[in-house]
């Protein structure tokens, strides 16, 4: 990593009062959560890509198989924990710092509120939640039968999904609002571990840009995001992370 640019990053972070950031699965790869993306690889989960398997059309056609994918995807987090990075932002959110520090994430491992941090803006849901079909009711997979896949709602029973937000599928509409106001209003904006590919979330960097906010990447690797970055961190958001927002004693 340049110094130089890890010096001039730490200075704009001091300067802000008002801070946004966007993660991606890569803030959470130290933790053990595997990537979608990322060292010229895509996730395949028995033979499948998983822009077959995380697709609204799934949901239509082999629902249980989306149960299977997604308890395989539990089980592995159920081993992880928050990283350093994770802890970097909890702690910079919780120091009284900044006026707003909002962490927009499109992870679904929960790992953020894990570590500590507050208001997380799930921007894909959160994969320990089920939500009904029908009525939308939702509760947290480790409250449902086990073995019942799908499973069925405690309320109306109707089959339940895994509350994530699919390939072809809309956000919702309040988090992703309240995601570009905090992009809109930042002076600096942390684009930590995502490769900027997937809409809508990859215009929120853009939104802060345009605003006249820092961007601030940090990734091992360039993304699409790169050449529109004031600052491009190279290396382990576990690393860097702690590094630009831990104030000396
Ligand atoms: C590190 C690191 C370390 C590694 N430290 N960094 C054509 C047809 C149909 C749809 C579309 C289309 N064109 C566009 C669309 C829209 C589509 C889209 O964007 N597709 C593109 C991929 C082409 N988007 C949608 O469908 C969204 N909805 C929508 O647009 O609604 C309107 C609409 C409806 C219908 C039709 C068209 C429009 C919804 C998107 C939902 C995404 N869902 C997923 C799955 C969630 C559930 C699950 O977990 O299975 O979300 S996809 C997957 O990608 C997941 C992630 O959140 C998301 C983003 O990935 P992310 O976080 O960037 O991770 P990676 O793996 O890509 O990158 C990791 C990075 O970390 C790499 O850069 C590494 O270098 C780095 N890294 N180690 C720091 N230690």
């Amino acid at each position: 990593m340049d110094q130089n640019d890890l010096t001039s990053a730490r200075a704009a972070v001091e300067r802000a009062c008002r801070v946004f950031v966007l993660t991606g699965a890569g803030i959470s790869a130290e933790s053990g959560v595997p990537t979608f993306r990322g060292g010229g690889r895509s996730l395949v989960w028995r033979g499948m890509p998983f822009e077959q398997i995380s697709s609204a059309r799934m949901v239509n056609d082999d629902l249980p198989l989306v149960w299977e994918w997604f308890d395989h995807r539990i089980e592995t987090l159920s081993h992880c924990k928050p990283n350093p990075g994770h802890a970097a932002l909890a702690e910079a959110q919780g120091s009284g710092r900044f006026d707003e520090f909002t962490i927009a994430t499109q992870n679904v491992d929960g790992l953020h509120a894990e570590a500590g941090a507050r208001d997380v803006i799930e921007l894909h849901g959160n994969a320990r939640r089920a939500r009904c079909l029908d009525c939308g009711f939702r509760i947290l997979t480790a409250d449902l039968p086990a073995g019942e896949r799908p499973p069925v709602c405690p309320v109306c029973g109707s089959a339940m999904r895994p509350d994530v937000v699919l390939f072809g599928e809309m956000l919702d509409a309040g988090s992703i609002a309240s995601a570009r106001d905090a992009a809109a209003m930042c002076e600096v904006c942390l684009v930590v571990g995502t490769s900027a590919l997937v809409y809508p979330a990859n215009e929120l960097p853009h939104v802060a840009a345009a605003a006249g906010a820092a961007v601030v990447e940090i990734n091992p690797e360039d993304t699409p995001l790169t050449p529109f970055s004031t600052h491009a961190l190279r290396g382990a958001a576990g690393e860097i992370l702690p590094a630009l927002l831990t104030r000396a004693a």
